[in-house]
């Protein structure tokens, strides 16, 4: 059946977890076998490094750059809002969107710092709250077993047993957990089928709502 209409609203669904988690290789392949299926998807990310302040945020993190922890949160968040408007319409033209990391990422991070965590969460107020949060669980020690880790800013062990005990504080009726640990394929398999789940239920009239819920 084709799913996908003009007149039905497009899902939110976001994925979160600690760097190395599989969040971008799970993003792309959720993406593209939706889209096999006739429904309307895009992938997306944050931070959006495209844009001006995707590029500053870029040169932070391979710590070209260094910045006061309030003011990389803020830009964090910026890149966040200069993408609300086209989030949101396209939504509204029934595209549901499949985003790798949103404003989970920028609480649990800064706040890892030690930053107050409501300071943290207030500059995401009123951006579009996910669908669904498919939350890739995964011991940090096992993530920093995959390829590529250690090579930005926030790629260390200690610093990502914060960000999991903070994801844990954030997380709401909104997420899933997903044991990451799991094959590619196992993984892919079970968010495809809660990302399905979650299409019909924004397809069938499921009002979108804005952070925090
Ligand atoms: N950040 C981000 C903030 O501080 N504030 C914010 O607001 C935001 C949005 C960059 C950093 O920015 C911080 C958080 C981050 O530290 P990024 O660009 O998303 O964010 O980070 P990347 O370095 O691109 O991606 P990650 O490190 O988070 O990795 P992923 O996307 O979770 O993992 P992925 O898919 O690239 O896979 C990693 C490796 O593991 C393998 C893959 O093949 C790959 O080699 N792998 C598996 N191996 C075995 N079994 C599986 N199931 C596997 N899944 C993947
Ligand atoms: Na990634």
């Amino acid at each position: 059946a084709n799913v996908s209409c003009d007149s039905k609203r497009g899902a939110l669904i976001v994925l979160e977890g600690l760097d190395r988690s599989g969040k971008s290789s799970q993003c792309l392949k959720l993406a593209s076998s939706l889209a096999s299926q006739g429904f309307s998807v895009e992938a997306w990310r944050f931070p959006d490094r495209t844009t001006a302040m995707g590029k500053m945020i870029s040169a932070y993190l391979s710590s070209k750059e260094d910045m006061d922890d309030r003011t990389i949160h803020l830009l964090f968040s910026a890149n966040r809002w200069e993408k609300r408007s086209l989030m949101e319409a396209k939504m509204k033209a029934g595209t549901s969107l499949i985003v790798d990391r949103y404003s989970y990422s920028g609480v649990a991070f800064s706040a890892a710092k030690g930053l107050d965590l409501s300071w943290c969460k207030a500059p995401e107020v009123g951006l579009p709250a996910p669908d669904l949060v498919l939350y890739l669980d995964i011991a940090p020690e096992k993530a920093a077993e995959r390829g590529g880790y250690g090579g930005e800013r926030y790629e260390q062990l200690d610093f990502q047993r914060k960000v999991a005990e903070l994801y844990t504080a954030l997380s709401d009726s909104a997420w899933q957990i997903v044991d990451a640990s799991l094959s590619i394929d196992s993984v892919h398999k079970i968010l495809k089928e809660l990302s399905i789940q979650c299409i019909s239920d924004c397809h069938r009239g499921k009002e979108l709502s804005f952070l925090w819920p």
